[in-house]
């Protein structure tokens, strides 16, 4: 039985038809002829989240684990408005949401009734294309709709992917069932090209690259891609450029340089005109690394090109001279051919810097007290290999970054919008579709902040969840602002004295503490011990003040 709505039939059948079928469905009554078409369809996959903070940010997750679109349902009024953190997190790391909402028609609005809000265009800053449909159903209404609907699902993965909305105003009665199949409806496909370059603007480039001494190529956060990692590692073999990487874009071929951070506080009281690129090369997402983006904004390069298959004029380093409209492992691969052979005195430079920079790191970790750094470094020798690894924002995903990373791991992250109200939902979410031990480290207030993420039947035995409990935000103590205000302890740092142990219980989770070096090896050991059968949680506590000394002191040690 699937409810009587056509536009809803339509909506279902045209998804269906291109194998979108993980559905993440918030609970509500204006919303049930979607929930009563969904679930009576075997073929889609409908799981159900009740806060829809939560289960935006879960269905995140999910499409990133998947690589496909995951829909979301949702009745009206504020429950649509609990997706937009999630809905804008999705647009700025270019993840396909298909959002629904059900709606009241157009002429309730305003007029005290209830669960009503403006509901058309509610996401407009954050969705490639943003629809209501119409009420009646004609043949010319179905028409109309199956053609949005279409150019919605189409342009949701064309380009650069980005959430979608379709608003769906609905009639009372709204739980009428009927025994039928769904309808046919035409489907309108998008043949996609692979962009290619003309001949004389590859020839230019080439010209270009084989003229400039010293080429920087940045990797931005993205998801895994083995092909752009092997034209990359053979360019730098041929050509001695430097590939920058951070975990996040999940390049760890180790001809490219790593530890960003260290490395740019490493370069800074150096010669630094050496390491100025006479050519920068960007694609991807955002770097966490805001020491890079300074060195490189007072060290310009004379040209800066951004690959971006939609056409973003990313001008982060303010040098930016050209945009080319293409996937960066089909830029690199037209290019291979005609780059020449070349000295590789910068790519050197670089690399003996990352090496002198690690050694200094490892040297000072080794030798200094518990704080959320070492805590790090013991987490990174103890995570299993092959892995995957999501990273709450604040000075998580910092710590990590300061590190080596894991072998053969994946890396995720909100770096988005860099929120702090989603990190669990998205990890619960990816790990919900993912066969491999998942782990998510984050800070207390980010854990509670989405302690709902717990809230939900989906959470596997594969998920290990670290808490890093520092007693507040410890990233404000790291910034020189925030650290010296009197409104420093209250308003800034938040202090927190709430423990994760009581939400461990609550959700039925395998708790674990350490508050020393020996204990989070001892915790570590077993939360990692292929007996453990459960999802778990692991609380770390350290002290604030000695976690901001030795930060602060990393960054000195590595000066010298
Ligand atoms: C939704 C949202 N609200 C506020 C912030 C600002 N913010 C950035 S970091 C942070 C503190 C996070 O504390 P915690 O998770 O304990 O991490 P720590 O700084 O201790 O590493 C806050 C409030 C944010 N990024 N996102
Ligand atoms: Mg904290």
């Amino acid at each position: 039985m699937i409810s009587d709505k056509k536009h809803v039939q339509q909506l279902a059948a045209l998804l269906l038809n291109r194998g979108i079928t993980d559905i993440v469905i918030s609970p509500g009554s204006r919303n049930a002829p979607m929930i009563n078409t969904f679930t009576a369809i075997p073929a889609f996959c409908c799981r159900n989240i009740v806060d829809e903070r939560s289960a935006a940010y879960f269905a995140l997750g999910l499409a990133l684990a998947k690589l496909k679109p995951v829909v979301l349902v949702c009745s009206s009024g504020t429950a649509a408005l609990n997706y937009t953190p999630a809905v804008a997190e999705a647009f700025y790391q270019n993840i396909p949401l298909i959002i629904l909402t059900a709606d009241r028609p157009d002429y309730w609005i305003d007029q005290s009734e209830s669960q009503c809000i403006r509901q058309a265009n509610i996401y407009q800053n954050f969705t490639k294309k943003e629809i209501s449909l119409p009420l009646g159903e004609s043949e010319k209404e179905l028409w109309y709709a199956a053609r949005q609907i279409n150019e919605c699902l189409n342009l949701s993965v064309t380009g650069q992917p980005a959430p979608v909305h379709i608003n769906i105003p609905l009639e009372e009665p709204l739980h009428i069932q009927v025994q039928m199949d769904l309808p046919e409806v035409r489907e309108i496909d998008l043949a996609d090209a692979k962009n290619n370059l003309e001949e004389n603007e590859l020839t230019r480039l080439i010209e270009s690259i084989n003229q400039s001494q010293k080429i920087l190529i940045l990797a931005g956060q993205q998801n895994p891609n083995p092909a752009l990692e092997k034209v990359l590692a053979e360019l730098v073999l041929k050509s001695g450029v430097v590939v920058l990487q951070e975990h996040l874009s999940n390049l760890s071929d180790p001809r490219f340089c790593g530890s960003i951070d260290v490395l740019m506080a490493g370069i800074l009281d150096e010669n630094i005109g050496s390491y100025q690129p006479d050519l920068l090369i960007s694609f991807g997402g955002q770097f966490v690394s805001k020491a890079l983006k300074q060195f490189l904004r007072k060290n310009k390069p004379l040209q800066h090109w951004h690959l971006s298959p939609s056409c973003e004029h990313f001008d982060t380093y303010q040098s930016l001279t050209k945009v080319v409209k293409m996937e960066a492992v089909n830029f690199f691969d037209a290019l291979s051919d005609g780059v020449q052979q070349k000295d590789k005195s910068y790519l050197q430079l670089w690399k003996n810097k990352e090496a002198k920079v690690n050694q200094l790191r490892d040297e000072f970790v080794k030798s200094i007290e518990f704080c959320d750094l070492k805590a790090f470094s013991l987490i990174g020798q103890k995570i299993p290999a092959n892995t995957v690894i999501h990273l709450g924002n604040s000075s998580p995903v910092r710590y990590a970054l300061i590190h080596n990373r894991i072998e053969n791991a994946k890396y995720y992250s909100n770096r988005g919008t860099a929120g702090i109200d989603g990190c669990l939902s998205a990890a619960v979410g990816f790990a919900s579709a993912s066969d491999k031990i998942n782990t998510i480290i984050l800070g207390d207030l980010s854990f509670f902040y989405d302690s709902n993420a717990l809230w939900n039947k989906y959470i596997g035995s594969n998920l290990r969840i670290i808490v890093i409990h520092n007693g507040g935000g410890n990233i404000f103590g790291m910034i020189k602002g925030p650290s010296e205000s009197p409104a420093f302890t209250e308003h800034f740092l938040a202090e927190n004295t709430i423990k994760a142990e009581v939400l461990a219980k609550a959700f039925g989770l395998d708790y674990f503490k350490a508050e020393n070096e020996a204990g989070l090896a001892q915790a570590l050991n077993d939360f990692y011990a292929p007996m453990q059968q459960q999802v778990a949680l692991l609380e770390v506590f350290t002290n604030e003040e000695v976690n901001v000394r030795l930060f602060r002191e990393l960054f000195k040690q590595v000066k010298k």
